[in-house]
């Protein structure tokens, strides 16, 4: 049980060269499902440590960026409550919170706010059209940045020692969908759409190479953006193709809509996407023409085993907290934050260069599963979870590796 992991946690003890040595305790794994108690004021001389959050929380997908951001909250608010030691001094974490309107520009803006501002820490950004550019400027600062969605791959592949992602990528991502969609969809006929984002087009990318490795047949690859809400062009000229299958790059936003636009084109086909499609909001955004068991997806996580009913414990507490749902990601924005705290505790520092070695070689046990990177900065042994849509909610398929 994750429960006993935690009191593991805080009853770690290192013996350390140079002598016996306790370092302070990690950080809670897994919080309690009841509501952490109510912290003490941190004492005058309490360190204060500055985690950075971005995420777009206006434009389209704003609904996606607050749940980041609740996420970010909640962990703060319990490492507050933990009155949790980094070195000898008591932490007072503070969360600076910045909105990129899932826009690349203003993501680098943010991004060197932060930098200015000396944050120790980043979690961010959402999109992987803002977290890879704005991560040149953390890595140029020296501050460790942790995304909690951003899947593109290349986001970890720039050569950079800051950057650490706790979810999947595109390639595991767009894989695992493709194949599913001829092996288990029995897709003949299959269509694609991206939305020319660094993460739409690269899902998108991933998806085609894995259905062709399948020995499925691509009928058509159309595209629009990330503003877009009228599809009728691409989807009339990709249903002369008579497509079974239909894969998405893009985000819920924008998929909301197309499937209506699917479904007035009396379009008979499995809707799939990524994880940008993959939330809570989905059926929202398309009403009715979310048909039983049509669209499959998948987020870049997953739990199975013991790891499940503290998951489920901390969404049911998300939710009596801030009053919504999860949409997605909060859980793995709530590890990011717990994973630097973790780091900065074993280090017993909160200079970024001192604590980051220690991300790099974290073994955290998270309310998403296992914590621990390679040497590139990817989550090891990243989980999907496949979900379907029932009476217009998010139902689980399958948890895969
Ligand atoms: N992974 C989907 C949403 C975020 C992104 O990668 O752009």
């Amino acid at each position: 049980m994750q429960l006993k992991w935690t009191a593991v946690a805080l009853a770690a003890l290192t013996l350390v060269a140079c002598g016996k040595k306790e370092e302070a305790a990690a950080p809670a794994a897994a919080p309690a499902p009841t509501a952490a108690a109510p912290a003490a004021a941190p004492p005058a001389d309490a360190l204060v440590v500055k985690i950075g959050h971005v995420a777009p929380t206006s434009g389209a997908i704003a609904h996606l960026g607050k749940d980041n951001e609740l996420g970010a909250k909640m962990a703060i608010d319990d490492l507050n409550a933990q009155g949790l030691k980094i070195g000898d001094k008591v932490a007072k974490f503070e969360l600076l919170s910045e909105d990129d309107a899932a826009d690349p520009k203003q993501g680098t803006a943010v991004a060197q706010k932060l930098v200015d501002s000396k944050v120790n820490g980043v979690v961010g950004h959402l999109n992987s059209g803002t977290t890879i550019p704005a991560s040149k400027l953390y890595s140029d600062a020296g501050i460790p940045q942790i995304s909690p969605s951003a899947t593109n791959p290349k986001y970890t592949r720039q050569g950079f020692k800051t950057t650490f992602r706790v979810v999947a990528d595109d390639t595991q991502l767009g894989g695992t969908l493709g194949k599913y969609a001829v092996e288990t969809l029995k897709g003949k006929n299959i269509a694609v759409i991206d939305d020319r984002t660094a993460y739409g087009q690269g899902v998108a990318e991933e998806f085609e190479k894995a259905v062709k490795a399948a020995g499925g047949t691509v009928v058509g690859h159309e595209f629009t953006t990330d503003k877009s809400t009228d599809f009728n062009a691409i989807l009339t000229k990709l249903k002369g193709a008579k497509p079974d299958v239909l894969f998405f790059g893009g985000m819920d936003a924008v998929g909301g809509p197309m499937l209506k636009q699917v479904k007035q084109l009396g379009m008979n086909v499995k809707f799939m996407g990524g994880d940008g499609l993959c939330t809570g909001e989905l059926a929202k955004l398309a009403g009715d023409a979310i048909g039983e068991d049509m669209v499959v997806c998948a987020e870049a996580g997953g739990v199975d085993g013991d790891f499940k009913a503290p998951l489920d414990a901390w969404k049911a507490k998300f939710k009596e907290k801030n009053g919504v749902d999860v949409q997605i990601y909060a859980p793995y924005v709530y590890d990011a934050v717990n994973v630097l705290a973790a780091a900065m505790v074993k280090a017993g520092s909160s200079d970024p260069a001192k604590y980051l070695p220690e991300v790099s070689k974290i073994e955290y046990k998270g309310l998403t599963g296992p914590i621990a990177f390679d040497e590139k900065g990817d989550i090891k042994n990243g989980a999907l979870t496949l979900y379907t849509y029932k009476g217009g909610a998010r139902t689980q398929i399958a948890v895969v590796r």
